[in-house]
């Protein structure tokens, strides 16, 4: 017999918790289906998902405090690191060119440095789990071409000195990217300086299929420089519209629609209440695991890492919790909008029962 629905796996983000990307918001969902069709990489055929990414584009300036920004709803942060680095090495004329980013960064830029064939030179982080500025300073030479800083790293959520890099990055006359693929939606509620109208940051990642609630496939890749989407751009010839920056070719219609719906209804307030949301309830479960004895790194974004034994991390998976691991070992829950305190209480109290 043949099932002609396709059911998705996992179902509904039940006992997930180890994904950057959550349960779209319905405005999102419902968006993405009306422009499946859609190809924001002919935009002069298809003129009104093409006017949407412009919006969606504005919007995510006005996120990372940027005006006149430029850029494009990519496939994802893939996608937009890629292209920082490629923007970066075809701006500037070196003959050995090398990318200068924090151990944490996330594998993009390993993807990046081999495809484009240019040096990338990973440098130590501080205890705080965040870019040592000393040596970010000593990794750079003339022949840096970029600096990138992490802000909401993938293992433990930590955010660079956004700032002090790109100082170290204007001294060697590099690009400043920031990767702020997860981390981005959240950040105009922290401390962090995050706000980047006069700080010299070049490229931003900003992906709305993570902390923006929108459909995937939707990354950002941003700019304030039109040198720079001029450098990334190729010609054309033969579509309607003359040349295109973007990676890839045709693109989805439905991730800049739905980016585009979710960004008009949740902006800032909606996004602000999930982010308060979210941090009490990575501090409730940090404060949970470190009173059952698990050494935990303390969260400053919503992302929870904790040590436990190999035999206890296996158990959790055998009762369906969908968990990953840091390089370190340490278990790591990502407290997206789909993680509720009620799913966190019946994780702890899975633990409760194993131990
Ligand atoms: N930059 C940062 C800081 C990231 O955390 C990620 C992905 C990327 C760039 C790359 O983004 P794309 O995957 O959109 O190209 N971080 C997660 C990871 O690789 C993505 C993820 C998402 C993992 C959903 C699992 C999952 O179920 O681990």
């Amino acid at each position: 017999m043949t099932t002609r629905t396709v059911t998705c796996e996992p179902q509904n983000f039940r006992r997930v918790l180890s994904s950057m990307c959550t349960e779209p918001h319905p405005l999102a969902r419902q968006a993405a289906s009306r422009f499946l069709a859609t190809n924001p990489g002919d935009p002069t055929t298809y003129r009104t998902v093409s006017k949407l990414e412009s919006e969606v584009v504005e919007r995510l300036g006005e996120v990372t405090g940027q005006s006149d920004v430029e850029g494009y709803i990519a496939s994802g942060g893939t996608e937009a690191n890629i292209q920082a680095v490629r923007a970066a090495r075809d701006f500037h004329d070196v003959n050995d060119p090398n990318v200068v980013v924090p151990e944490h960064a996330h594998f993009s830029f390993h993807k990046a440095a081999d495809v484009l064939d240019v040096e990338l030179r990973t440098v130590p982080l501080t205890e705080r789990l965040v870019a040592d500025v000393d040596a970010v300073a000593a990794a750079t030479d003339r022949d840096t071409v970029l600096v990138a800083g992490v802000a909401g790293s993938t293992e433990y959520g930590r955010v660079d000195p956004i700032p002090k890099l790109a100082d170290l990055a204007a001294a060697v006359d590099a690009f400043t990217h920031v990767d702020a693929a997860w981390g981005g939606f959240y950040l105009p509620f922290t401390e962090y300086d995050w706000n980047f109208a006069d700080a010299a940051v070049d490229t931003l990642t900003i992906d709305p299929h993570k902390l923006g609630q929108a459909a995937v496939p939707a990354g950002g890749f941003l700019t304030q420089s039109r040198k720079i989407m001029d450098t990334l751009a190729v010609e054309t010839p033969y579509l309607e519209s003359t040349s295109q920056a973007t990676l890839t070719g045709t693109r989805s219609g439905a991730g800049v629609a739905s980016a585009v719906a979710v960004l008009r209804e949740l902006w800032p307030d909606g996004y602000r209440e999930q982010f308060e949301t979210s941090m009490s309830d990575a501090e409730w479960l940090a404060d949970a695991l470190s009173n059952r004895g698990f050494d935990v790194v303390e969260p400053t974004l919503p992302l929870v890492a904790a040590s436990v034994s190999e035999r206890l991390f296996e158990r959790l998976r055998k009762r369906g919790w969908r968990l990953s691991r840091t390089a370190n070992g340490e278990l790591r829950i990502v407290c997206m909008p789909h993680v509720t305190r009620e799913l966190l209480e019946s994780f702890v109290e899975t633990i409760d029962e194993l131990r």
